[in-house]
């Protein structure tokens, strides 16, 4: 039997193992990259990197336009406001906060949707309920890297005249039925930080096939100017550097190997956790292009012979630094548990799955091996769960 930290071995791992650990692509390519911006002297401002990341981007996407930016946060929040949405948009409250607090730094007022329990995304139902005359539009997000339900969310947007944009952080590289993420809606958001799949240190980008749009977008990026001294939108500085581009473009190139890593590690777990009961790994759909970044873990606890959180505290201990994302969910941080107390009751599904979820470390920096141990320490903490319990029961009593 696997010893166990939490009863008192030396933990599985001497160090710290991250879900997030960055993937690196080839550094020698990167290099050299950089290399050229330093002899360019040319390090920002829509360089000639950044263009051809935009470029490549557009291209493996298959939409017209691709607009980088410094972050996706800043993307989000350039792209709604380039939308013009008002006053209430609907979003999951099973999000990172930075979809929340991309519409209420605006001070547009984010109104909170149920998840569908199968996929984790936001309930087309759920959506209808909370429609009011100032809704103006529908913020998707594609949590995961599977896709919303694009059809009905869009019929919905269609009768009741709303506007539809997707957060897909999570989803470079995903299709949703053969066609690429990135094509939906009016336009969708993409983040490149240090912990996604494809990484430029830190950016995001917002793809659209919409012309006017996307112009609207460079130019909000930049200040609103449209030219030497002449300045026509409210605008920010939400610009991607060169060396961030270099680091994306590196990225994008090795992706085929990134996704074989993820997906070697995704099917590790998956046989490595097969037939514990109360324990499933989510699911992607094989007909369809999955990038595979996040190993996520779904715990019944009335069938598991632990909860969540018990798994987690069990995990810590070993130095699996595993997460519990997207928990409580965007409704029960500030400033939203503050504004929407209620919020709660109309959200059962996030609150049920929002406190069973697991996120494990995967990514190239992983390996299988690793990957079979992170397993039988869950078996292993599984199969002694009366004295794990007694034991996080000491130190943490409920
Ligand atoms: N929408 C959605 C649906 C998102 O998931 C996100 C971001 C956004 C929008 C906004 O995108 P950006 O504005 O960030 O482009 C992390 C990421 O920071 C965040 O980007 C991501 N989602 C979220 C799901 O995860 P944290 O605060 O939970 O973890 P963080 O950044 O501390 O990193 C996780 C672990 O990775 C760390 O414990 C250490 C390790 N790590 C981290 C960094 C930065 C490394 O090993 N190396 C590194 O360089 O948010």
């Amino acid at each position: 039997m696997t010893p166990l930290a939490i009863l008192g071995s030396v933990p599985a791992f001497p160090q710290p193992l991250h879900v997030g650990r960055p993937n690196i692509g080839d550094r020698q390519v990167l290099l050299a990259r950089i290399n050229d911006i330093l002899d360019r002297r040319w390090l920002t401002n829509a360089g000639p990197v950044v263009q051809e990341f935009e470029r490549r981007l557009a291209e493996f996407v298959g939409v017209k336009h691709c607009i980088t930016m410094c972050n996706a946060t800043v993307a989000l929040e350039i792209a709604i406001r380039a939308l013009e949405l008002k006053g209430e948009v609907i979003l999951p409250s099973y999000t990172f906060i930075a979809t929340a607090h991309a519409l209420q730094w605006q001070e547009l007022t984010p109104v909170f949707a149920d998840m569908d329990p199968r996929t984790h995304n936001i309930d087309p139902v759920s959506i209808e309920r909370v429609i009011t005359p100032r809704t103006s539009g529908i913020l998707g997000v594609h949590v995961w890297g599977r896709a919303c339900d694009t059809e009905a969310i869009e019929s919905i947007a269609q009768r009741r005249g709303l506007l539809v944009m997707y957060d897909a952080a999570h989803a470079i590289g995903c299709s949703h039925c053969g066609k690429m993420i990135g094509g939906f809606g009016a336009c969708e958001v993409f983040s490149f930080h240090a912990t996604k799949f494809i990484n430029s240190f830190e950016g995001g980008a917002v793809v659209t096939n919409d012309d006017m749009l996307a112009e609207k977008m460079e130019l909000m990026r930049n200040f609103g100017f449209a030219g030497y001294d002449r300045v026509i939108y409210l605008g920010v500085n939400g610009k991607m550097t060169e060396v961030c581009a270099a680091m994306g473009l590196t990225s994008l190139e090795s992706i085929e190997d990134i996704v074989a890593a993820n997906r070697r590690n995704y099917m590790a777990y998956r046989d490595g956790l097969q037939g514990l009961p109360g324990v499933s790994v989510i699911e992607y759909d094989p007909a369809e292009r999955n990038n595979y970044q996040y190993v996520v873990v779904e715990v019944d606890p009335e069938v598991a012979a632990l909860n969540r959180n018990e798994l987690v505290a069990v995990l810590h201990a070993e130095n699996v630094l595993a997460r519990k994302y997207f928990w409580p969910g965007c409704h029960r941080m500030e400033p939203y548990r503050s504004l929407q107390p209620n919020a709660s009751l109309l959200l059962p599904m996030t609150e049920r799955v929002a406190s069973r979820i697991i996120v494990l470390p995967t990514g190239q920096a992983v390996s299988a091996e690793t990957v079979q141990v992170i397993c039988s320490l869950i078996r292993a903490a599984l199969a002694a769960s009366g004295e794990v319990r007694r034991k996080l029961n000491r130190v943490h009593p409920p």
